[in-house]
């Protein structure tokens, strides 16, 4: 069924001028794919690389970000309209070098479609749901031409719980979604453990936590007992939208 996925991509490729590589700003090293991004170089394609969802992120791990990625690279956010106007410019110079016919590529729910619908002013369709935009689409901006293609992910280089946590797989699809939001709660006692005690976190223990708050969010199964299923898939849904910060 996969088969033909990264076809796609290349075709995205061979049709563009220009390529936007969509990364989440919040996991830039791990929603980048520098296999395509080599390509495209070798392909004498002119590539951008977009780090979107920057209102997520602190100065701090933008600084940190940008140097890892080695890359010549932009912070964006397409919802809080941040960095836009820079974007612009870039995408103005890069036309004039290359041509105006733009592939927008990346991994799922990075914020591909809603990036050209801040380009464009146009309302392609978006959603929280990893894995929305099912086929290519050409969207008109002023003097370009946008290619919106659906995410992709290089198959077998990632378990189902990283993609749950950098918010390329929807947690409802989750077999076991307790496992991913216990890994979730140990990179928030980690990184940000303010945020636990907002969700309302006594205990050290993860899977403490979940009981924890679920009881506080009264999600019950029949015998007042805690359910964690439902109270992980609410977290992680909360977490790849934003609302839970690292
Ligand atoms: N906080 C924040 N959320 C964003 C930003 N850009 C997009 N989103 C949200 O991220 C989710 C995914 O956005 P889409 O534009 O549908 O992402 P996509 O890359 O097209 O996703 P697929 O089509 O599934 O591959 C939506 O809920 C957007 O509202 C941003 O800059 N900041
Ligand atoms: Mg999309």
């Amino acid at each position: 069924m996969r088969k033909g996925f990264f076809d796609r991509v290349y075709s995205v490729i061979h049709n563009s001028d220009i390529l936007i590589e969509v990364v989440d700003a919040r996991f830039a090293d791990k929603t980048r794919n520098k296999k395509i991004e080599e390509y495209i170089k070798r392909k004498g394609k002119e590539l951008i690389i977009v780090l979107n969802k920057a209102d997520l992120i602190s100065k701090n791990t933008a600084k940190k970000t940008k140097k890892e990625i080695k890359e010549t690279c932009i912070f964006i956010s397409s919802t809080e309209k941040q960095g836009m106007t820079r974007l612009r410019e870039l995408i103005a110079i890069k036309i004039k070098k290359a041509g105006n016919t733009i592939g927008v590529i990346g991994y799922p729910n990075t914020g591909k479609s809603s990036i050209i619908n801040s380009l464009t002013k146009k309302k392609i369709k978006t959603s929280i749901t990893a894995g929305f935009t099912r086929g290519e689409q050409i969207v008109k901006g002023r003097n370009f031409k946008l290619i919106d293609s659906p995410g992709i992910i290089p198959y077998g280089e990632r378990d189902e719980i990283e993609l749950v946590l950098i918010g390329a797989k929807n947690p409802s699809k989750l077999k076991y979604p307790e496992e991913a939001a216990e890994k979730l709660i140990k990179l928030l006692q980690e990184k940000n453990p303010k945020e636990l005690e907002k969700l309302g976190a006594k205990s050290n223990e993860p899977e403490n936590i979940l009981e924890e708050i679920a009881l506080k969010r009264k999600k019950l199964m029949k015998k007042g007992l805690p359910n964690i299923n439902a109270v992980s898939k609410q977290l992680l849904l909360e977490f790849q939208k934003g609302k839970i910060k690292i």
